[in-house]
């Protein structure tokens, strides 16, 4: 039977992006997969330590992380819920997997350059990041192959960002069975329909949990005063009027995926932008802002309700069930690991 695995990092509350690029297809995927599919998402800590954090702050990140995924709709008790750090098998594959990854592959990968700010051209053996460059950054990817490889996952639902993850997942798996025979699954990219949520501030670029801008991003859990200061201040162009054209409109083009991600009839970004081609700006975004609005209200209300239930303990209940079931997954897979590599 299938296995869906996919995470998130803990790295502040889930925005829009998350949601429409990952999460929203999380839910529809428990709701909809055959009742013998295991299901398990996880909220990735190990991996937000790549960057400097805060302790008591990574620790309420990961509290609101997992009471997000409550809140739009995942049910713990069909999805496993669960904190990385939790199940240690994911440590253990990794360092596994880094035995036969390649060095080359991994230097190729281009996210550790972003997020150093890096040129895509840059080396990790040019002076300037080398020095940057921490060893947990670098290999990250490795670490990500280990969290769905340990539960044998056979699909990964993720944004468009992560596919060359994916592909380097696919290839440790390679790697692995040509060395030690084939004991390790290799996992299909479930690509969301809302492949690439763009920044409001910058259509060129993704919306990012980490970019220094709150206002280039809409988070989940932002109320509807928050949404309208922030969808007016949305970077569009000079035209006053709308009309879906992602290469000369992104701005305004981006903000009609927004009203077609949430539109209850299915209607496309090009269906919309006919239907608003009468708006002003002003008009459409507000348009924009009353929908995203409507369509989180319940998810902020459920949020609310979540962190708070018995006293803040619920949380735990949850991600300490969780990790029961998420380690029973692991070990199953890391005994048939050990085994073959003579450990
Ligand atoms: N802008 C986006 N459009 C579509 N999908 C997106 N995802 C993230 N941003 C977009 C998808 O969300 C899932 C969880 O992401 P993550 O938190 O694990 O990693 P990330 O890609 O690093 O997310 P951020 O928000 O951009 O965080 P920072 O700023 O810390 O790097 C993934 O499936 C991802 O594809």
């Amino acid at each position: 039977p299938p296995v869906i695995f996919s995470g998130i990092q803990p790295t502040g509350v889930p925005h829009l992006g998350n949601y429409l690029g990952a999460l929203q297809q999380w839910v529809r995927l428990q709701n909809t997969a055959h009742p013998s599919t295991k299901l398990l998402y996880s909220i990735v800590d190990l991996h937000a330590i790549t960057i400097p954090q805060d302790p008591e702050r990574l620790r309420q990140w990961k509290r609101e992380t997992l009471a997000t995924l409550l809140a739009i709709g995942l049910d713990p008790n069909r999805s496993i819920l669960f904190y990385q750090s939790s199940v240690s098998a994911h440590s253990e594959l990794m360092w596994i997997l880094s035995c036969t990854a390649s060095m080359g592959y991994l230097s190729r990968m281009t996210q550790w350059k972003s997020k150093l700010q890096l040129k895509d051209d840059a080396s990790p053996l040019d002076e300037g990041s080398k020095s940057k460059l921490k060893l947990g950054l670098f290999s990250y990817p490795v670490l990500q192959a280990a969290d769905i490889l340990v539960h044998r996952a056979t699909h990964v639902p993720v944004g468009e960002d992560q596919s060359q993850h994916l592909e380097f997942a696919r290839e440790c798996v390679t790697n692995f069975n040509y060395a030690y025979g084939p004991d390790l699954v290799a996992p299909q990219t479930i690509m969301s329909p809302a492949k690439r949520v763009m920044s409001l501030q910058d259509p060129h670029l993704k919306m990012s949990k980490s970019h220094s801008d709150p206002r280039s991003r809409i988070l989940i859990t932002d109320p509807p005063d928050v949404i309208h200061k922030k969808m007016m201040a949305a970077l569009t162009d000079s035209i006053n009027s709308v009309s879906y054209d992602p290469e000369n409109r992104p701005g305004v083009s981006n903000l009609l995926q927004f009203l077609s991600h949430f539109n209850t009839e299915g209607k496309s970004a090009q269906e919309l932008g006919l239907e608003y081609a009468s708006f002003g700006l002003g008009q459409f975004k507000k348009a924009v802002a009353e929908s995203i609005s409507e369509s989180l209200a319940p998810v902020r209300t459920k949020y609310e309700q979540v962190l708070a239930a018995d006293g803040g303990r619920y949380l735990d209940h949850v991600w300490m069930q969780g990790a029961v079931k998420a380690k029973a997954s692991a070990d199953a897979t890391m005994e048939v690991v050990r085994q073959a590599v003579g450990l």
